[in-house]
């Protein structure tokens, strides 16, 4: 059994090689993005068996992708090239410093990846995970992407727990459909992550456990707030519960000069997902998060250079004031 398997579209990304907005840069610099593939590359240099299910172009950025996301040590076998459709790539500059305004062209629409469906995906090897990580993004891509995640999210005996990072993508969604759709995923899955940004945005929530109320279902809901923090709603800490929504778990963002925040997220997940696998208690689950995303914030690219397990657990380990 792998440990994590993530469905989604990756991109081939170009960064700026300078400041200055895409009316202005020059040049750029290529990279891989692509939340779902993030989270799989996170937890395979954490020493996870992770696998990324997508679809590529039969183009040179679709080997690329595969090659990059493979070298991270993701098992990217069930990954289709395309002949008909190219592969998705991206434009995006960094913004100010909390990454607030960066401009992003996404040249993705007919993409490979946007014609997944039920039928040409493969629904044994996505299910083969002990986890299954997917996000709000893919519903946005097409009818058939829609479609495949509500597969993948409705009830069914034997399935993997099912981690659902709400991404909302404004600039992705036509359809006004966009918060109904992603509130019913995001009540099928297990294990939620949501912005409380995303949350006010979408669904007109504040506040953490306005976001617990309105998602009663899942066993875990980590509401991320940004600068501040993350809070879990968990209703199985030590068999426990605080009242329905499970017991609040809040952890305080380390405080890093941010380079950008593009990545951040998906890190956050990774590490999350990863103290979840080993069965660490939901505040080291946390801790894992912060740390994982504070890696990704302080380096330009969606990635920063993986940090061995030990040293991971050995931050996670001191004491409180040094997480104050
Ligand atoms: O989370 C990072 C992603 O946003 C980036 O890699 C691109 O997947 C992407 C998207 O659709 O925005």
């Amino acid at each position: 059994v792998v440990d994590v398997v993530a469905l989604g579209e990756s991109m081939v990304t170009f960064v700026p090689t300078g400041p200055g907005g895409l009316a202005d840069v020059p040049s750029f610099q290529r990279g891989i993005g692509g939340a779902e593939s993030n989270v799989a590359c996170v937890l395979a240099a954490a020493g996870h068996s992770a696998r990324w299910v997508g679809r590529v172009g039969a183009d040179g950025f679709g080997a690329h992708l595969v090659e990059a996301i493979g070298a991270y040590g993701v098992d990217v076998a069930s990954v289709p090239r395309d002949p008909a459709r190219p592969t998705g790539i991206y434009f995006r500059t960094a913004g100010d410093r909390a990454g607030d305004d960066h401009e992003v062209a996404y040249y993705r629409a007919g993409s490979a990846a946007s014609a997944m469906t039920v039928e040409n995906v493969d629904l044994d090897a996505v299910r083969a995970g002990r986890v299954l990580h997917l996000s709000g993004i893919t519903a946005a891509l097409s009818d058939g992407c829609r479609a495949l995640l509500r597969e993948l999210t409705a009830p069914r005996a034997g399935r993997p727990l099912v981690s659902f990072d709400v991404n909302h993508r404004p600039g992705l969604w036509r359809a006004a459909d966009g918060p109904r759709v992603l509130m019913d995923l995001a009540r099928g899955a297990d294990i939620v992550f949501v912005g409380d940004d995303e949350a006010r945005e979408l669904w007109g929530l504040r506040g953490a456990r306005a976001v617990r109320e309105a998602l009663p279902e899942p066993g875990i809901v980590v509401v991320k707030q940004g600068r501040g923090g993350a809070t879990a709603f968990d209703k199985n800490v030590d068999g426990l519960c605080e009242d329905a929504t499970g017991t609040a778990t809040f952890v305080r963002a380390l405080k890093v000069d941010v380079v950008a925040a593009v990545g951040a997220g998906d890190a956050f997940a990774a590490g999350f997902l990863s103290a979840t696998l080993r069965g660490l208690p939901v505040r080291d689950r946390l801790r894992h998060g912060h740390l994982v995303a504070a890696a990704a914030l302080t380096v330009p690219g969606d990635l920063a250079a993986p940090c061995s397990r030990d040293h991971a657990d050995r931050l996670v380990a001191l004491d409180d004031a040094a997480w104050e």
